[in-house]
């Protein structure tokens, strides 16, 4: 191969040993990609995958022509809890059309209004939490975070109630959850003689999967009890939708993958993008007082507003600070496209059809085409202004074409409304000089990061 890759290659393992590679795949690719520039392979046993990190080559694997979203080794592993759901499923298996047009009108805009409601009850149970802790105790940012999520796609898509907030310890569908994808993620990059270790794994694996697929049908069966019809929700569109082309409803089996699916993809990516903001707001003064600016502006000293579907669209900055927080670590990191015809990208690096390539979205977001300072927080990158003299495919938070994030307006109500209602509330006391510490499973997080609170007064 003409492409670089990193030094000290070892014959059997490959680039295994290149830094703390199994810890911190990510982190490593992006030290490789500073070090060897924007197209490289890494080796992995046998296995040798190519990252494209520059904004031309991204560009270009982002072709639909010549492109399409490939299922990696890591996202194929995913299937043995997600199967052919909308995230894992193959290009060629027809339920995954099928799926998407049935399932796409609950992400319309129309939906989002449905949705708000219930988005802003799951953030007065955090709030409720947090204002419990004014005064007092540190909360754990990505730990809250993650349950704000968690119950809220789990209210607003399938009406359950995880109920997070108000338990002593983690509902059981999401340490089964966690477990299920720590499982997967270090099976991918298992040695393969060390397998037999990890039987106990193995059997705790079926098990949890076990257990998600009887919440599953218990979230189900609840829904079909209560003799709710109608398709206002992900649920309802799973189970009662019918395609308009062949008039059949999702499959049991699909639904159940479905809904692991968006339990998973609906909760991890948001809430690893809440707890980043939070941390470059409190990191970034100025920027936290402009974005208070902008929401006193729309609720004024008023202790508990009560915003409306329209108010989050105008949080503009607010928004600006999530794209910002997505460029520097945008959550679900990478995607892997393959070729569907024999090509050349870059102007001399053959691909052949059927081969895939890794995109590495941090990198791309530090590409040169940012400016020359990549690393600095600064949310006026996002302005209309700019973000129109940029190269289309330099921002690729949630990934290409027709397999990009379903989920994006989604993400973003919830995540502006909560940004929204906390910046309004409180004083984010950095008590401990937080370092950032990623925490790197099927999505990155920021690890360790507590915040203590104060109530803001008149004069904040
Ligand atoms: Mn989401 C696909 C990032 C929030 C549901 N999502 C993707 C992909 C990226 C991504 C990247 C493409 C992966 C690939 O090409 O292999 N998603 C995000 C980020 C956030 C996010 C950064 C939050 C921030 N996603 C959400 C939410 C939901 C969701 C919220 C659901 C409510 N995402 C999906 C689904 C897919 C997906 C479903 C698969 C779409 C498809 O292939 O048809």
């Amino acid at each position: 191969s003409r492409l670089p890759h990193p030094p000290h290659r070892l014959p059997l393992l490959g680039d295994l040993l290149g830094g703390n590679v199994r810890q911190r795949p990510l982190q490593t690719a992006m030290a490789n990609a500073r070090e060897l520039g924007p197209i490289f392979t890494r080796r992995f046993l046998d296995r040798d995958v190519v990252f494209v990190c520059g904004a031309d080559l991204v560009a270009e694997v982002s072709d639909e022509s010549r492109f399409a979203k490939h299922v990696a080794p890591g996202l194929a592993m995913i299937r043995g809890i997600a199967g052919d759901g909308l995230f894992t499923a193959y290009n060629h298996e027809p339920n995954w059309q099928k799926a998407h047009d049935i399932l796409l009108p609950a992400f319309a805009m129309s939906s989002m209004r449905t949705y708000h409601p219930t988005m802003l009850k799951v953030a007065r149970t955090l709030i409720a939490h947090w204002d419990a802790h004014v005064g007092g105790e540190p909360v754990g940012v990505a730990e809250d975070m993650t349950k704000l999520t968690m119950d809220t796609i789990g209210m607003a898509g399938f009406g359950y109630d995880f109920g997070s907030f108000d338990r002593d310890s983690e509902h059981p569908f999401i340490s089964a959850l966690s477990r299920s994808l720590a499982y997967v993620q270090a099976k991918t990059r298992e040695l393969p003689w060390t397998a037999p270790l990890h039987r106990r794994d193995d059997e705790r694996f079926a098990a949890d999967a076990a257990l998600m697929n009887g919440i599953v049908d218990e979230v189900i069966a609840a829904r079909k009890a209560s003799g709710e019809h109608g398709t206002s929700d992900l649920l309802g569109l799973m189970l009662e939708a019918t395609h308009p082309d062949d008039g059949t409803t999702l499959d049991e089996v699909n639904i159940r993958n479905q809904v692991i699916t968006f339990l998973i993809a609906g909760h991890e990516t948001t809430s690893g993008a809440l707890s980043f903001a939070l941390h470059y707001l409190v990191k970034n003064p100025a920027v936290l007082a402009r974005a208070q600016a902008e929401v006193d502006a729309m609720w004024g000293d008023v202790a508990d507003p009560d915003p409306s579907f329209e108010d989050v669209g105008k949080l503009r900055y607010v928004r600006q600070i999530l794209n910002e927080t997505l460029r520097l670590w945008p959550t679900a990191a990478a995607f892997a496209r393959e070729a569907t015809v024999d090509t050349v990208i870059g102007g001399g690096y053959p691909v052949r059809k059927g081969q895939w390539l890794l995109v590495l979205a941090p990198a791309l977001h530090r590409d040169p085409v940012w400016g020359d300072n990549v690393e600095a927080f600064d949310p006026d990158r996002f302005t209309p202004e700019r973000e129109k003299a940029r190269p289309v495919h330099a921002f690729k938070p949630f990934g290409t074409g027709e397999r990009a994030c379903i989920g994006r307006q989604f993400a973003l109500h919830e995540a502006t409304l909560l940004l929204g209602l906390l910046i309004h509330r409180y004083r984010l006391l950095d008590h401990a000089d937080y370092q950032l510490k990623i925490k790197e499973t099927l999505t990155v997080k920021p690890t360790g990061f507590t915040l203590k609170l104060a109530r803001r007064t008149t004069e904040d």
